[in-house]
């Protein structure tokens, strides 16, 4: 919106032609985002901290976490309204991309907000339940991907990295594909969220990642030259993604370890959801597997220890999941567990990056 408004007088001030540029607006984006959650940031804490808006601390977890207890949650009340004013502002507003994956923060976002408001403002010990979570999670994702296939023409083939003449035609079927990657997105990085900096860090990565492959695959040139899919339009959701990257910066200076904030299922599950949205509308569906691997393993920690669980009567493979517990348990300080699944995460990065050449 604003971008529009300068770029118009670039007549007379050829310089502002600049704004024309994605990258340019992308870099805006998230240093705009970025300061805006640092600035803003210590008055939401204490705004939180006055209506009591905090943590209870589960009696069954690692002992480390008991000091945690009172801690300002929701802080996805800060980072989605700077992601949503930052994307207004920068990105082209005429791009149904853009307006999709901002129906997917906010829909995800009120989800999340529901759950924390019955159970931190509202005192109420349930929330939401599983059930309609789970719900609206399927409802809002299964819009978006019907728009996307039957409308934008969204193609339904799969992309998987490193054999480029693998492309499985999905069809119809594409539509569960999206659903899943969305909603398991949004769900994943939920379960990661449950050390200071453990969720923020590796968001903050791989939207970087997806800073990338939005430009390329918007961008015709760059698309032919790499041999990707190049999907018209796409390029603008590097100026969101940007926004992402930026707000999380912001956020991760008060969630660093002794965090003055957590996320809550406000920040974490329409956090999720958008990446997975952008992994759909990018054509990078498979390599989230790797940009995301730190969530995906933290899932399948969960998913094997309660199988395990119910298959042997109550035995366990980690001493707790998700897997940064069985780490905290087994004694490493808690922000080394997080520093180290940081490294992996970047490590994971660049190797995914790299499957934009090895096709
Ligand atoms: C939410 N939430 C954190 C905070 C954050 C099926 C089962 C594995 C589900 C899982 C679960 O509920 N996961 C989703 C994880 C919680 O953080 C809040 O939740 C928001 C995210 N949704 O933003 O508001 C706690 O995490 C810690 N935290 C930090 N720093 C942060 O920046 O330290 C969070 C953010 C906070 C704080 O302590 O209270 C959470 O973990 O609850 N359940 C679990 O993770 C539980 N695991 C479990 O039951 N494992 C069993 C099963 C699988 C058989 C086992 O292994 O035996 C653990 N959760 C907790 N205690 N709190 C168990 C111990």
């Amino acid at each position: 919106m604003l971008y529009k408004l300068i770029y118009f007088f670039q007549t007379e001030i050829s310089w502002l032609n600049v704004f024309r540029y994605i990258t340019f607006r992308t870099i805006l984006a998230t240093l705009f985002s970025m300061l805006l959650v640092l600035i803003i940031g210590e008055r939401v804490i204490q705004r939180l901290r006055s209506m009591q808006v905090g943590q209870h601390i589960r009696e069954e977890g690692p002992p480390n976490h008991k000091g945690k207890e009172g801690t300002p949650t929701m802080g996805g009340c800060l980072i989605l309204p700077v992601v949503l004013i930052a994307t207004l502002l920068w990105a082209e507003l005429w791009n149904v991309y853009v307006w999709l994956v901002l129906f997917v923060l906010c829909a995800f976002g009120f989800i999340g907000f529901a759950d924390d408001y019955l159970k931190k403002v509202q005192k109420s010990s349930r929330g939401l339940s599983g059930k309609a979570k789970f719900s609206f999670q399927v409802l809002c994702a299964l819009i978006v991907a019907v728009i996307l296939y039957f409308y934008q023409g969204l193609d339904g083939h799969l992309n998987v990295p490193f054999f480029k003449g693998v492309r499985p035609d999905l069809g119809v079927g594409y539509i569960f594909l999206a659903v899943f990657m969305i909603v398991g997105s949004s769900n994943a990085v939920n379960l990661t969220d449950g050390l200071d900096g453990l969720a923020a860090g590796p968001i903050i990565i791989a939207f970087t990642n997806y800073v990338v492959f939005a430009y390329l695959s918007g961008n015709t040139i760059a698309a032919g030259y790499l041999q990707i899919p190049y999907v018209p339009g796409t390029g603008e959701l590097a100026v969101l993604c940007g926004a992402v990257v930026g707000a999380g910066l912001g956020f991760l200076w008060f969630n660093a370890y002794p965090a003055d904030l957590f996320m809550g299922d406000v920040g974490s599950l329409p956090l999720g959801a958008v990446l997975g949205t952008v992994a759909v509308l990018t054509k990078q569906e498979v390599v989230l597997v790797l940009v995301g691997g730190i969530f995906v393993v933290e899932t399948l920690s969960v998913i094997c220890q309660v199988a395990y669980f119910k298959i042997t009567g109550g035995k366990r493979i980690f001493r707790m999941a998700p897997l940064h517990h069985h780490f905290e348990l087994k004694g490493w300080p808690e922000s080394k567990v997080t520093v180290r699944f940081w490294i992996i995460a970047i490590i994971l990065a660049l190797l995914s990056i790299g499957t934009l050449k090895l096709r």
